[in-house]
């Protein structure tokens, strides 16, 4: 369940976060195959609460009403599209599987395909779930029980979200049969919602009835879904990340909590020589990395003062530092704007989602901000994906925060968030020639929009990085030679 899957020479995903079907499948064939993205986590695609008393916020759909395909983003005929439409382009589809709740208990009770609910009786007859599927008795999970008590953790609701009892043998049914229906339709994996919050052994039992992936859809056959299960680990609970990396790949949220301190100066980037095991990370491929996900961005999940695109020279610096090092399967958050943590994203007075548009300039409009088109990010997938399985070489960094390296002889990256410049002769690794640095400008054709990097006989080049440039990133790779 560790293997994503990726087609040929690709290695990163994006989460499209509130992103509707028939828009993703768009985004696939105009920009995420070409750029050579490797996959997509979807917001959660099965029938939701509509929730209006709190103007339809993001978080209703972390509220299931039914295993139905059918939410704001589009019904199962537009799923099944993106799918076949993405794979074919090369990007694969992974699913956030909210599979240890349903709905919390409110006064509407009518879901995104008009199923409804019966909150008093535990009920949700587009399953059918009934009292005996969920965990008895009834109890909430209150903040000193991460500390002390694993049970309640497990078996108590979260937020007052009613808990399923993935113990018995008809709700793991239910649960296999969303997923296997999924696989058909051709999805590659899945994130598993809440997974600290469902008993490690359950979970064993459900992974291991999913199908293997879809042969039809261009997967090898005997594939198994990749699966990362969502534990917020930061050290300190009664409930660890390394209860779960023997079933499955796990989110590694130390990864982003750590660069974005590195980033907004609060270490120096210099300790970043040995990033890794080193720091109390993950092993490589049990890492499901990324610096902000939907919920820390805005205050929800695990705490700290986690980079966004609200901030974006650093975001973008700790993005690049994410992608060009080794470490684990990067994840990148596409985002819509906002201001309140609660809202959903753009959307008409009757509640459906705005497209984003797209400009000109590559950018999105209608209030999406699409960090996944931003050029910095973007061709640091391509340096990714062009790094390959190389290792870091030759780093460098001047004792403070400015730091370089390679990646074998395929890739060069340096870094400067000192309150002064970079200039400095430099390894770059590479073979001699000329190379234009991704970060300030992209080749095209022959000609180079960004600063031009003259690499010697001796692999060195003179390298150059202003303090008040406008990024904190210069990256060179042999696929930018020219
Ligand atoms: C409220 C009260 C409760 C009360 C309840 C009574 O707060 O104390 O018991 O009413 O009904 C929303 C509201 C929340 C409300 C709840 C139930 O914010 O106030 O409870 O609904 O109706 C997202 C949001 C939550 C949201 C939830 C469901 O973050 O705010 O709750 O969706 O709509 C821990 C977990 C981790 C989790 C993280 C947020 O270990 O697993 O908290 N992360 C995942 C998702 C996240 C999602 C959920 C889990 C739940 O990434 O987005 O929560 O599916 O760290
Ligand atoms: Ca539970």
């Amino acid at each position: 369940y560790k293997n994503p899957h990726y087609a040929s020479g690709r290695t990163t995903m994006v989460h499209l976060f509130e992103w509707k079907w028939d828009d993703i499948a768009d985004e696939c064939e105009r920009f995420l195959g070409p750029r050579g993205y490797g996959g997509i986590q979807i917001s959660p695609p099965n029938e939701n609460l509509v929730i209006w008393s709190r103007q339809r916020p993001w978080w209703e759909r972390y509220q299931p009403i039914s295993y139905r395909l059918i939410t704001r983003s589009g019904n199962e005929v537009q799923f099944a599209n993106m799918v076949r439409r993405c794979n074919a382009v090369g990007v694969r589809i992974y699913v956030d599987a909210i599979i240890n709740h349903m709905t919390g208990t409110w006064n509407e009770n009518t879901g995104t395909g008009g199923s409804t609910a019966n909150f008093g009786q535990w009920g949700y007859p587009a399953v059918p779930y009934g009292r005996n599927d969920f965990n008895f008795p009834h109890c909430v999970i209150s903040g000193n029980d991460y500390g002390c008590c694993p049970d309640r953790v497990r078996n108590c609701e979260l937020s007052g979200l009613k808990d399923l009892n993935q113990g018995t043998e008809y709700v793991r049914t239910q649960i296999v049969n969303y997923m296997n229906h999924l696989i058909s339709l051709g999805v590659a994996g899945f994130r598993i919602d809440a997974a600290k919050h469902m008993w490690p052994g359950d979970l064993r039992v459900i992974f291991d009835r999913l199908h293997n992936l879809n042969t039809a859809q261009g997967f090898p056959s005997g594939a198994r879904p990749y699966i990362y299960q969502e534990v917020i680990d930061l050290g300190g609970e009664a409930i660890s990340r390394d209860e779960y990396t023997p079933l499955a790949a796990v989110t590694e949220f130390k990864y982003g909590m750590e660069l974005s301190r590195a980033f907004q100066r609060n270490n120096q980037l210099r300790w970043l020589h040995n990033w890794g095991v080193g720091w109390g990370l993950l092993a490589s491929n049990d890492a499901l990395n990324f610096i902000d996900n939907h919920d820390n961005q805005r205050g929800h999940g695990a705490g700290g003062a986690i980079l966004t695109y609200k901030q974006a020279k650093q975001y973008k610096g700790a993005i690049a530092f994410m992608l060009a090092h080794p470490h684990g399967w990067p994840q990148l958050m596409s985002s819509f704007a906002f201001t309140d943590t609660e809202a959903g994203p753009p959307m008409d007075n009757s509640g459906n989602i705005i497209s984003p548009s797209i400009n000109s300039d590559n950018s999105c409009g209608n209030g999406w901000i699409c960090e996944h088109r931003w050029r910095q990010i973007y061709s640091m997938v391509a340096f990714r994906n062009q790094a390959g399985s190389t290792a870091v070489t030759n780093w460098w960094d001047n004792g403070s925060n400015q730091i370089a390296f390679c990646r074998g002889n395929q890739g060069f990256v340096a870094f400067n968030n000192d309150y002064w410049d970079l200039n400095q002769t430099l390894q770059t690794c590479l073979p001699a020639g000329n190379y234009c640095d991704v970060i300030s400008g992209e080749k095209s054709g022959s000609t180079c929009t960004g600063k031009r990097i003259t690499v010697g006989s001796d692999g060195r080049a003179s390298i150059s990085l202003g303090s008040n440039d406008y990024d904190m990133v210069l990256a060179i790779h042999a696929g930018t030679a020219s």
